[in-house]
């Protein structure tokens, strides 16, 4: 062979270039790494699901006549690295020339430019082909502007892409619906069950178990829910529109005790190992709509495109914006650690427990789950963002580190001072009633601040606000917090700090 070609486990893109056309002289290789593996605790479902979906890829492009080699945990000449193995390939086959797809990662994406300035042969890199964006694009976008607001960017994406746009104006004549979305899941209605796969992965699983590779969460390996190739991807998509996009917006916001994923279209590990591109799933979702005027409305296929074009786009273009200087922020200088509770659900604070309970149990949760609920209490109590992230990182099936600290360090912890979101995102227990059933199955008291069994989430949220007033005293959209907490009498507002004070020091047996 002539060239080597490095496939990461998160480009599994069958429509790219590269595999256009069948050249002899092309070698490509995917390997299954302990460098991968062993980075974070990871779900014991998300190691399984990369394994597995590397093996499709792998067999697909045999089956298309490429050269390409597939190296297993298991084999004796693994070097666990990529560079390790690409090294010993390139030996082996006397490889003339090396080349690469930008990874999305910061860290793989020097430890491949570190090992091609080392080689004594060509290299060269290429597109990966899946996002709108490259890389630098949000970054020249907002190079003459103030803030790094989501929803220019998004208006400008519209625009750009020719997305909901009708002679040039936004379609149905506003760019956002929310106000139209967010609602609670009503007590007579009935949400569908999630669509799962029975994907066997006993073959991989038991090589993750051999390896001694410490992972988190629970498995079936005889029945894996999650898509594992292209046209399991293209079934969850077509599930999505044909049930689920009705509801997208409406419910978007809504959690329900027992609903692992309600209207939510659980595509973001299809999309995130780049076996369908967020263009494929844009032109589905924009189908649906114009195809059922009956059924699917404009606010639940905004809502939902608006994630893809928007936030998703967003967020990678911040992350080569702000790496790696955003790996240490930590605006708050939270120092606790993250309560030994995260790893097993078993706390007495309903919403928490279902929540991460759900996440053992499929490596997935929501949006909101993620961020008003176990992102909401990891702020509010004070948890260093190095542990939060090392948590969200490992344990979702979609969390690879570009879409993983965007959300978790910038969006949810506020880590980086308000650069992604202009206010933290807390909220007490008013909120959690407000958009979920969880109280309902509480030992702790929603409405109650400093009683017995008050609601943890009460007297942390204004500990919150308190303790960090010289940060946040002049957000002007927490003016109505500040002006709230100043009117309470000081002997309650003792009283909350001090009942959050002894939370606090209970924290993991709350
Ligand atoms: P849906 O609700 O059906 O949304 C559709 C798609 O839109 C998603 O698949 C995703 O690709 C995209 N999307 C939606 N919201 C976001 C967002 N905020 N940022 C980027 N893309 C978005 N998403 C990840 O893909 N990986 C992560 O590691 C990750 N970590 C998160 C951590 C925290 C603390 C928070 C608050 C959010 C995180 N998200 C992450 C964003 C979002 O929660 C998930 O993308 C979503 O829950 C995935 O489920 P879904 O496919 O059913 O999404
Ligand atoms: C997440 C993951 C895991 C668990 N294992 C592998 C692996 O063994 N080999 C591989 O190529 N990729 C793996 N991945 C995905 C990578 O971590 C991902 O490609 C990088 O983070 C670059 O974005
Ligand atoms: Fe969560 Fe508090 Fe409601 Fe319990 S009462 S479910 S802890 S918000």
């Amino acid at each position: 062979y002539h060239t080597l070609r490095l496939i990461l486990g998160d480009q599994l893109n069958i429509n790219h270039s590269w595999f256009k056309t069948t050249d002899d002289t092309v070698l490509y290789v995917l390997m299954e790494v302990r460098s991968e593996t062993d980075y974070v605790w990871h779900h014991i479902q998300k190691v399984t699901a990369f394994f597995a979906a590397m093996e499709n890829f792998y067999l697909e492009l045999k089956k298309q006549n490429h050269n390409i080699v597939y190296i297993r945990l298991d084999d004796t000449d693994n070097q666990n690295t990529f560079s390790g193995n690409c090294s010993a390939l390139i030996k082996k086959y006397n490889i003339r020339n090396f080349e690469y797809q930008y990874p999305d990662e910061y860290r793989v994406d020097k430890e491949l430019s570190d090992f091609c300035t080392k080689l004594d042969i060509s290299y060269k890199s290429f597109d990966t082909e899946h996002f709108y964006t490259t890389r630098e694009e949000l970054a020249n976008f907002f190079q003459d502007k103030k803030t790094l607001l989501m929803e220019s960017f998004y208006r400008e994406m519209r625009k750009k892409h020719n997305v909901l746009i009708s002679a040039g104006e936004p379609e149905g004549g506003q760019w956002n619906f929310d106000s139209e979305n967010r609602k609670k899941i009503p007590k007579s209605h009935n949400a569908i069950p999630p669509y799962v796969f029975h994907n066997d992965v006993t073959d991989q699983h038991s090589r993750i178990t051999k390896a001694k590779i410490k992972t988190i969460g629970r498995i079936n390996p005889e029945q894996l829910v999650w898509p594992v190739n292209r046209e399991q991807s293209l079934e969850l998509l077509k599930h999505f529109t044909d049930n689920c996009l009705m509801f997208f917006g409406t419910f978007q916001d809504a959690m329900q005790s027992s609903q692992w994923s309600l209207y939510h279209s659980r595509l973001s590990f299809s999309l995130n190992s780049k076996m369908i591109s967020p263009q494929e799933v844009t032109q589905a979702v924009i189908k649906a709509w114009r195809d059922n005027p009956d059924t699917i409305s404009l606010n639940q296929t905004e809502g939902f495109i608006r994630q893809i074009i928007g936030w998703r786009e967003y967020m990678r273009g911040v992350y080569w914006l702000k790496m790696p200087e955003f790996e240490k922020v930590n605006f708050f200088s939270h120092k606790n650690p993250l309560p030994g509770w995260y790893w097993t659900g078993e706390t007495k604070m309903n919403c928490l427990k279902q929540s991460i309970k759900q996440s053992l149990d499929y490596a997935y949760a929501h949006h909101i789950q993620r961020l008003m609920i176990t992102g909401n209490f990891a702020l509010l109590a004070g948890v260093h963002p190095n542990d939060v992230d090392a948590w969200y990182l490992g344990i979702y099936i979609d969390a690879i580190q570009w879409v993983e600290i965007t959300n978790t360090r910038g969006m949810s912890q506020y880590a980086d001072g308000g650069a992604i979101a202009t206010k933290p995102y807390t909220a007490s227990a008013n909120y959690i009633h407000k958009m979920s059933n969880y109280c309902d199955g509480c030992s702790y008291n929603y409405k109650e601040k400093t009683s017995e069994n008050a609601c943890p989430f009460n007297s942390l949220y204004w500990n919150f606000h308190d303790r960090n007033r010289a940060q946040l005293g002049n957000n002007p959209r927490l003016a109505m917090v500040y002006r709230l907490w100043d009117k309470m009498a000081p002997k309650e507002k003792a009283a909350i700090l001090e009942k959050a004070d002894c939370y606090l020091n209970q924290i993991e047996s709350l």
